[in-house]
């Protein structure tokens, strides 16, 4: 291939033999279920304990869910898909400026996942962004599209909001105070990945990405409206997650399955692509402080079964998180109590 990214204007007609699967190991697409009952949440409802509820339910049963009524404007939304789309549609050039394979990087432009350590390569671009504190990380940011830092900044604020709501009623779902997850975390991180997914001419022999947890504490997803492509594992079968109007995806991180000591799962999901159009999706993660010491909230381990996870920091899980490949064993595995 000619360019390091894929999103460079060439239509490729066969896909580069880095990137296909071993046979084993590919999508399966016709075997993929519409699942039609993925929990919608309406945030907006008065009855909080009712919130509390199906929030419960949707960690429980599903390690996912959907959220509408967020109070995330729609006006914020269309206008951060928006300035994503106008970014990967630069000149290549120009987004090349921003391109780095090393993941300590704070702003970065790169591809597939961890390049230089995976065998097989995926199907996605992406940019990945620091977002907190925001005066920190912004004046990096790229300056091209000229609106990008003032939409994707208001988007980042308005997103960390919603996080930190879902957090209060995630900890009551637990049976926990309400503050109790936000006080483990700390001055949370916020990172953002926006990732393109060009089409692609053999989307039956790779991913957008491959099936993954996601090693921070609560995962916001964007997907825009018009083309499909998350799927999450249930009940050991992938399941694709349809994009419902004004609603975000949001997923339980390996940091939450540990504090909840496992009761909560941090769900496989992963992203396939398709041959006719692109796609685009915006993943905010809201991450502990580096330092927060992670720990499965102790009245969840007087159940006689005791702490299913050894206490470590952030910082440590993070960097154990990026020497892997994606799509290896569960990292949390690596901090099970023997
Ligand atoms: O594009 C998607 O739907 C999934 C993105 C994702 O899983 C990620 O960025 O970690």
């Amino acid at each position: 291939m000619d360019t390091k990214v894929l999103s460079s204007g060439i239509r490729y007609s066969n896909l580069p033999e880095s990137y296909v699967r071993p046979e084993s190991e590919r999508p399966r697409l016709s075997e993929v279920a519409e699942c039609e009952n993925i929990p919608v949440i309406d945030l907006g409802c008065e009855d909080r304990s009712h919130i509390v509820h199906q929030i419960y339910l949707a960690c429980m049963y599903y390690g996912f869910f959907q959220v509408i009524n967020h109070g995330v404007s729609q006006e914020a939304v269309e206008r951060m898909l928006q300035v994503a789309q106008d970014f990967f549609g630069l000149p290549v050039e120009e987004k090349l400026k921003l391109y780095s394979d090393d993941p300590s990087k704070t702003v970065r432009l790169s591809t597939s996942f961890n390049f230089n350590k995976e065998k097989v390569h995926n199907w996605r671009d992406y940019l990945r962004l620091h977002c907190y504190p925001l005066d920190k990380y912004v004046p990096e940011w790229p300056s091209n599209p000229p609106s990008f830092k003032e939409i994707v900044s208001h988007y980042c604020a308005e997103v960390r909001e919603l996080g930190y709501r879902l957090q209060e009623l995630i900890s009551e779902s637990l049976g926990l105070e309400k503050d109790y997850i936000k006080n483990v975390l700390g001055e949370q991180g916020q990172h953002m990945a926006v990732n393109y997914y060009p089409p692609c001419p053999e989307p039956e022999l790779t991913y957008g990405l491959p099936g993954h947890t996601d090693p921070n504490a609560l995962t916001i997803l964007l997907q825009e409206l018009q083309v499909a492509g998350l799927q999450v594992l249930k009940d050991g079968r992938w399941v694709a997650v349809n994009p419902h109007p004004n609603a975000f995806v949001i997923n339980i991180g390996d940091q939450l399955q540990a504090l909840s000591n496992g009761r909560y799962k941090s769900v496989w999901h992963r992203a396939v692509v398709n041959a006719d159009k692109a796609r685009m999706s915006v993943a905010s993660f809201l991450c502990p402080y580096d330092h927060a010491l992670i720990s499965p909230a102790k009245p969840l381990t007087e159940d006689g079964y005791g702490a299913v996870y050894r206490d470590f920091t952030y910082a440590e899980y993070y960097s154990k998180f990026w020497s892997r490949n994606l799509d290896q064993e569960h990292c949390l595995e690596l901090f099970e109590n023997k």
